[in-house]
């Protein structure tokens, strides 16, 4: 019953936002979340069968409309990671996403870690600043940076805070996705994200 009503609340408090950047064409979704147990994680955090993932050059294809699961600096297995905040999707730190124009991608995205995180998309490309952007969600940023809204931390009860945040990209072009919490995309919290 507890996960029927996770999500009714998802699917009730959806929201479409639609926002161009410069000539390309973003359509976003963003549904609030709710918790997820470890066990539902793990049944999600199967890439599905349109991903395809490349340790070697840290790269997801996503060649289909599909979920991405991704992680806010998970504790487990990241000893090789210089940093305290990153993004972790299927195994890999801060993968390069290659997705094919036109497709919608619902992230997926699950707060692992005792601080705020979000998940946002930008047409601007590292170095980042401290404040790497002004405001409290991607959309405060104006036309050139999009996404979620700042997750709540794990407190550590098994129970980890998610959102999900569906993006269609209908142009080709190099983009990155970041973290805008204070600092954190400056430390290293981003990736890059082109849809080819
Ligand atoms: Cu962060």
């Amino acid at each position: 019953m507890k996960t029927f009503y996770v999500f009714l609340s998802v699917f009730l408090t959806a929201t479409i936002l639609v926002v161009g950047i410069g000539s390309y064409i973003f359509i976003t979704e963003n549904e609030r979340g709710g918790y997820l147990s470890q066990e539902s994680l793990n049944a999600l955090n199967i890439p599905p069968p349109l991903i395809r993932i490349v340790n070697a050059s840290n790269t997801i294809y996503v060649n289909g409309s599909s979920d991405v699961v991704v992680e806010f600096s998970p504790p487990m297995g990241m000893a090789g990671n210089s940093t305290r905040e990153y993004f972790v999707m299927y195994g890999l730190v801060n993968p390069v996403i290659i997705a094919k124009q036109g497709i919608t991608i619902r992230f997926v995205l699950v707060n692992m870690d005792d601080m705020e995180h979000n998940f946002v998309i930008t047409a601007r490309g590292p170095p980042y600043s401290y404040m790497a952007m002004m405001g409290g969600s991607g959309m405060s940023y104006g036309s050139s940076i999009m996404g979620s809204s700042f997750l709540k931390p794990y407190t550590g009860n098994g129970e980890y805070p998610y959102e999900n945040s569906t993006f269609t990209f209908n142009e080709q072009g190099n983009y990155w996705y970041i973290c805008t919490y204070p600092g954190h995309a400056q430390e290293g919290m981003y990736g890059q994200f082109i849809v080819s």
